[in-house]
């Protein structure tokens, strides 16, 4: 059996983490990041039948039965995962009923998965089903995305073309926009529910006053995917207060659509 601190998905949710603390963006236990692992991935490091203990999920979630994540746990601060990987991070199958995390590694201090753990399995079935290909779930708090959400209209066709005009990019990089969520209570199946619906149209929701999700193939892009929403909202926030000038037009956003072969959430440029 290969030492698990060594498998390339652990050194790299490791890295992802520390950065997303480094960013400012998971003061204290904030923030929580789930990533899928095929069978075959996770079993060269797991002991076989090695079920270390089976935690109940909260929730349902049949379409995950079977699957491996490896996921931060509840109350653990970002900033400490790279030194105690083991306390702070866990590795869980859910059981043949979907209603079930089964432990096979880490928590080892008795911990179990992240609250907001109901919103991260919701969110990777809306997404498995429309691509195949996506690992990751991400929520963090950046600063300059909550701050939009007290001073912006909530209304996901102007948020999104709002953090269009302000960097060239993002267009490019989140063609299917920002939906957005109003205030809701946290760790709750039903804000599950809402941000797995959310996730049926876009990559990345918005909790209003609280933070953002994004949902991608791997942690690099999905992290890249809310560090080029945020930073679109930090120019926001520079800006918003002045006279505006000049802005990125629809038309240059469509320019941008022909040259990187993107098309942009139908309905949203003129
Ligand atoms: O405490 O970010 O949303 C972790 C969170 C809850
Ligand atoms: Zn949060």
């Amino acid at each position: 059996m290969k030492d698990i601190l060594t498998a390339p998905f652990m050194v790299e949710m490791i890295r992802t983490v520390t950065e997303m603390y480094r960013h400012g963006w998971d003061e204290r236990n904030g923030g929580n990041v789930s990533l899928l692992l095929d069978k075959s991935e996770a079993d060269a490091y797991l002991e076989e039948n090695g079920v270390i203990r089976t935690i109940p999920a909260g929730f349902s979630c049949p379409e995950l039965a079977g699957r491996y994540f490896l996921v931060t746990g509840t109350g653990k601060y970002f900033k400490n995962v790279q030194y105690a990987p083991d306390v702070n991070l866990g590795l869980v199958r859910l059981d043949d009923t979907g209603e079930n995390a089964e432990l096979l590694w880490g928590f080892t201090d008795g911990g179990k998965f992240t609250s907001e753990f109901p919103a991260h399995m919701m969110s990777h079935a809306a997404r498995l089903t429309i691509d195949p290909h996506n690992r990751v779930v991400m929520h963090c708090h950046p600063a300059n995305l909550l701050a939009m959400t007290y001073v912006h209209s909530l209304d996901e066709r102007e948020f999104t073309r709002t953090l269009w005009q302000m960097c060239t990019e993002c267009i490019v990089v989140f063609p299917d926009g920002v939906n957005v969520l109003p205030w809701m209570l946290c760790g709750t199946s039903e804000i599950g529910i809402a941000t797995a619906g959310k996730m049926q149209t876009a990559r990345l929701v918005v909790w209003s006053q609280h933070g953002i999700y994004g949902a991608g193939k791997d942690l690099d892009e999905t992290f890249g995917l809310i560090e080029t929403a945020e930073k679109a909202a930090e120019i926001y926030m520079k800006i918003a207060h002045l006279p505006l000038v000049n802005t990125i037009t629809d038309e240059q956003l469509h320019l941008l659509e022909e040259r990187f072969g993107v098309r942009a959430r139908e309905g949203y440029l003129h």
